[in-house]
């Protein structure tokens, strides 16, 4: 039988032997609980959590566990994530714990059917499969408030300066100052004139987001309405609302999955969940396109991690699932475009809210800005030289300048 391997980083509280604290990451969440229990038969054994080693790291130690296949309910992302992760976080003895990473199994991955599109479908739907180009996205911003007339307005300049990708932001759902009946219509009719009077296809990613009995009903709607792509809040939601949708049958559409509220898990290097963790399941769950970080941009982070949560979403060897586009997300602009180019590679979504729609000259300017940054990183020239014969470019690294 195989085993789900979890890799934790723990820094046992003064006083608790390292050791101990090891077994009881493995016993917690599988067979065994504070103390000796005389309910234990034999037979139950086999299930135990296994310590398969532990190493001094940093100010504690990191640990490797087993998890025999069979404690797992296949293909309940619930379920898994109770026994990998569970209870941990609290127990008092522990100063800190974080799960660092999940190798999961055939058998454990065996029930999950992974992106219906991965990079290569969602560059061919875009048109980008010969150019290899990186992808540029954007927020509709402000995060809330425009009605579905200027949303739709705001998705037209931005698409018709260049972007691939338009998303709704987290907080932007059905409300009524933009209900998605009226937004999802407006935004495709727009879409729809640029891609007559260019031929791109650009896709709006509507975020159906929802409580957990209406989220597929609003997926279904918003195919009604016309969608090209779905977006979904894994924390909020739960990392099993990407799989509802990616399995679907009625819904063939690429899945944008936000990540709203993670840093609360993912943020703290000594506890909580490390985004790649998530990665993997999200991966195993369906997601196409998944926000992991930038370089340069608002948002903390850790580039070892970033650039290992990104290969996880894109190894080619994955039990057979597609892979996953990373989208490097927030506080960018087009000064960091380069540097994100060269640390994270070309198959990755750079999306701009703020480095978009404030741009000196608008939303389309601040969109063509993106496109020649990325053009200018494709080239091989610098942003600035770039910059002297790019005047949206220009202007943006004027206002905000290179990252360098
Ligand atoms: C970005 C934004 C997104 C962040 C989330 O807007 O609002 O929600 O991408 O971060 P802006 P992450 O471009 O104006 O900063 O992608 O790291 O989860």
């Amino acid at each position: 039988m195989g085993e789900v391997i979890g890799t934790y980083y723990y820094r046992p509280k003064a006083g608790v032997d390292f050791k101990w604290a090891a077994q009881a990451i493995a016993e917690e969440q599988t067979t065994g609980t504070w103390t000796d229990i005389s309910t234990t038969q034999e037979y139950v054994r086999y299930l135990d959590g296994r310590v398969h080693e532990v190493v001094p790291y940093n100010d504690g130690y990191i640990t490797k566990v087993g998890f025999a296949d069979d404690i797992f309910e296949p293909g309940s992302i619930p379920q898994y994530l109770s026994v990998v992760s569970g209870n941990l976080y609290g127990l008092s003895k522990l100063a800190k714990v974080r799960l660092l990473d999940l190798d999961f199994t055939e058998a454990t991955t065996a029930p999950f059917k992974g992106p219906q599109f991965g990079i290569e479908g969602i560059r061919k739907i875009v048109g980008t499969d010969k150019s290899r180009r990186p992808h540029v996205g954007t927020i509709i911003k402000p995060k809330v408030g425009l009605n579905p007339k200027d949303t739709a307005q705001v998705s037209y300049e931005a698409a018709i300066g260049g972007v691939d990708l338009i998303k709704d932001d987290e907080t932007l759902t059905d409300q009524k100052f933009c209900p998605m009946a009226d937004r999802l219509p407006a935004v495709m009719e727009q879409l729809d004139r640029v891609k007559d009077d260019t031929g791109r296809t650009v896709l709006y990613a509507i975020n159906v987001s929802a409580p957990g009995d209406k989220i597929l009903e609003r997926a279904e709607e918003a195919i009604d309405l016309g969608a090209n792509m779905l977006m979904v809040d894994f924390v909020v939601c739960g990392i099993d609302a990407v799989r509802v949708l990616a399995e679907d049958s009625s819904i063939q559409l690429p899945l944008h999955v936000h990540r709203t509220m993670h840093a609360a898990m993912t943020r703290e290097p000594e506890h909580g969940v490390a985004m790649r963790a998530f990665c993997r399941l999200i991966r195993m769950a369906g997601g196409d396109q998944l926000h992991t970080g930038t370089i340069s941009g608002k948002m903390d982070h850790d580039t070892a991690e970033l650039l290992g949560d990104n290969k996880a979403l894109t190894d080619p060897n994955y039990f057979g699932l597609k892979d996953v586009f990373p989208v490097a997300s927030g506080g960018l602009a087009p000064g960091g475009v380069a540097r994100e180019i060269e640390v994270l590679g070309k198959d990755i979504i750079l999306q701009a809210g703020g480095g978009i729609h404030g741009h000196p000259n608008g939303t389309r300017a601040g969109a063509t800005a993106m496109r020649q940054a990325v053009d200018a990183a494709m080239q091989g020239t610098t942003l600035e030289e770039y910059a002297k014969d790019h005047a949206e470019l220009a202007a943006a690294l004027e206002k905000w300048g290179t990252f360098a």
